[in-house]
């Protein structure tokens, strides 16, 4: 018995080191150890044994039970240290190779265009403000001198949310709430969306402002030409300006400004309709009216005011032909701002 054991303990340890494979090892386990292996298949063979002899029995069997589970273990740890190895050899990956390319994104040429003037006017002393797109309208119209009968007023061209709120159609009821609030002397520029219900090839149902308003003691036009030609000057660079009288009910009076022509420079072309100009803001000096709707004595103080499309101005920094460019957010189109 003894002897059967111990040939038991050098074959099996003779397959285990030749083993290779993990299952190898299981099967090997099994063969041996498992519920009909060979060590239990031996172990009932006590039974015929003599009560003296079974002691001795007993202890050889479980020492060669504990020596096939510490060869087992053993090669175990090998094999598991080899396919480890393999693994990390076939597996690795090269950390050279260039990543997936995460594309960065760029500010919407509109929204560059508006921080870009904002700058232009935050250097020159002015402050930022903001407003809501939802307005009443006594902000949007009434404190603006605009008549109950005016046709901006009317349906057809504002969008109303009932009958005195409004989205704002303009940026001028920011202006009204800061004079609300702030007293003069100030300089200010409120950018923003306004909403105007009005659709086709040159009109968008939203687009963007940004209006200016500089209130004091004796500001006067000659100001607002040097403020205006400053600022015209920084975004397109020495140019002929002219203002043209115009009219608007919250200035007196009033004027647009334009540039010479940023293609034909003056001699006249298809983008200035053969002007030579190119018409670039609404401006003039506050009207009376709307100073005492917001409370200023309009003998104490004075101030102009200016109102620019941002659209356009960023269709001439860019040379965009087509308004609808700016909504279809083509990724091909918006890319090229970045
Ligand atoms: C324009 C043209 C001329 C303007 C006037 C005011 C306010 F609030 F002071 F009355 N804000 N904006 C103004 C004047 C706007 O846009 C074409």
């Amino acid at each position: 018995m003894k002897d059967k054991l111990s040939t038991l303990k050098n074959s099996a340890k003779d397959i285990i080191l030749q083993a290779n494979t993990l299952q190898e090892i299981d099967d090997i386990r099994v063969k041996y150890l498992g519920k009909k292996g060979e060590i239990t298949e031996i172990s009932k063979s006590m039974k015929s044994l003599s009560p003296e002899e079974r002691p001795l029995f007993g202890l050889l069997v479980n020492e060669a039970r504990e020596f096939i589970t510490e060869v087992l273990e053993t090669r175990l740890a090998e094999v598991k240290a080899v396919v480890k190895a393999e693994q990390l050899f076939t597996e690795t990956l090269d950390i050279t190779l260039p990543g997936k390319k995460v594309e960065m994104g760029g500010l919407h040429p509109i929204t560059e265009t508006m921080n870009y003037l904002k700058n232009i006017f935050i250097e020159m002393g002015f402050d930022v403000a903001e407003g809501p797109e939802i307005e009443y309208t006594s902000n949007n119209f009434d404190a603006l001198n605009i008549p109950e009968s005016h046709p901006s007023r009317d349906l057809q061209d504002t969008f109303y949310m009932s009958e005195n709120v409004v989205l704002r159609t303009h940026t001028s009821p920011v202006q009204v709430r800061y004079m609300g609030k702030n007293k003069p002397p100030f300089r200010m520029v409120c950018p923003g969306k306004v909403y105007r219900n009005d659709y086709d090839i040159s009109h968008t149902p939203m687009f963007h402002q940004m209006e200016g308003l500089m209130v004091g003691e004796n500001i006067s036009f000659a100001n607002l030409k040097a403020i205006l030609t400053q600022f015209v000057t920084r975004v397109f660079g020495e140019t002929n300006v002219r203002f043209r009288p115009h009219f608007f009910p919250f200035t007196e009076p009033s004027a647009e400004m334009d540039v010479e022509c940023v293609i034909c420079k003056g001699k006249g072309c298809r983008l200035c309709k053969d002007s030579g100009w190119l018409e670039i803001m609404g401006c003039g000096m506050v009207d009376p009216e709307v100073l005492k709707a917001v409370g200023y004595d309009p003998e104490e103080v004075t101030g102009f005011a200016f109102g620019m499309g941002i659209e356009r101005i960023t269709m001439l920094r860019y040379g965009i032909d087509d308004l609808r460019a700016f909504f279809e957010n083509d990724v091909r189109f918006l890319k090229q701002f970045k």
